[in-house]
């Protein structure tokens, strides 16, 4: 086991996904009951699908709006939050799940946006609405009528500007990164950990299974992350 000592100074950055998320319930993407494993990313997270058949893209932004608003954080979120509280913590998240902000995370970057966020796809209009059912699927926007769209990243777009800025600059200069629940494959998320290592930080990651990030880190510690990262925090925290 990597012998690392945290003291109330030592800056820490964390990449979450999916697998943080797993215990309370959300499905994950490309594991065993991921949702690209039962519906096609291509039909339902680009542009083009969208264009195609708002109807569709929107009814699967319902289900899964649904479905996290029965969801409670778990020890995995809670601990980062707690974390937060004692070190320098940059959270960033691919997450759209708003998880880790109800666990108390605050300055979350999400590089992926929200799945409550709602924006026009002409327009600048923008808001923020938990109602679930929506009224009208597509609803149109009240300000040019054009179809408002989840605020969510989708392949092929890029991701949003400042937030990423932020995210690289935390991971290219703090001591500690942390790989959370991530397959790491979904660029340019993926590269973080990557620019935290070539920065100089002590790289761990947490999941069920080794990744394409494995061979980068000075340790993977296997398990489901509300169990490995409660664990992991108790005995290293300063
Ligand atoms: C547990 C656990 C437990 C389970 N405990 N662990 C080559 C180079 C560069 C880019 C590309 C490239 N080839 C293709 C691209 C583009 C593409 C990309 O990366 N594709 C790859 C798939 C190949 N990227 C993009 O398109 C991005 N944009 C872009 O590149 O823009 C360029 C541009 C620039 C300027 C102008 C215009 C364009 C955008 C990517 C957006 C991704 N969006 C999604 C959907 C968001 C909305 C929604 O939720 O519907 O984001 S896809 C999906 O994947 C979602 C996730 O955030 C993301 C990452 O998934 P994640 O979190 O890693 O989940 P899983 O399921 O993959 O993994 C879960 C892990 O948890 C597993 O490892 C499990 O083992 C583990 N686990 N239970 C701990 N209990
Ligand atoms: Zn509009």
């Amino acid at each position: 086991m990597t012998d690392i000592a945290l003291t109330p100074g030592t800056r820490v950055a964390v990449l979450t996904g999916a697998g943080v998320s797993a215990a309370s319930g959300v499905p994950t993407f490309r594991g065993e009951g991921g949702l690209w494993r039962e519906y096609r990313a291509t039909e339902l997270a680009t542009p083009g699908a969208f264009a195609r058949d708002p109807v569709l893209v929107w009814e699967f932004y319902e289900y899964r709006r649904g479905l996290v608003a029965g969801c409670s954080p778990n020890a995995a979120h809670t601990t980062l939050a707690d974390m937060a509280r004692a070190l320098p913590v940059t959270l960033i998240t691919q997450n759209v799940d708003g998880l880790h902000q109800a666990a108390g995370s605050t300055d979350v970057l999400a590089l992926h946006g929200n799945l409550y966020g709602i924006k026009c796809s002409r327009c600048s209009y923008r808001i923020y609405d938990r109602s679930h059912p929506l009224p009208q699927l597509p609803p149109p926007c009240p300000r040019c009528g054009a179809h408002l769209r989840p605020d969510v990243v989708w392949f092929g777009e890029a991701l949003p500007q400042t937030v990423l800025h932020n995210a690289w600059q935390a991971a290219g200069e703090c001591d500690v990164f942390l790989v959370v629940g991530t397959s790491a494959v979904v660029q340019p998320a993926a590269q973080l950990p990557l620019v935290a290592k070539g920065g100089g930080a002590t790289l761990l990651e947490f999941n069920l299974e080794p990744t394409s990030v494995s061979p980068w880190c000075d340790e993977t510690i296997l398990g489901p992350a509300h169990e490995t990262l409660p664990a992991w925090w108790a005995a290293h925290r300063p």
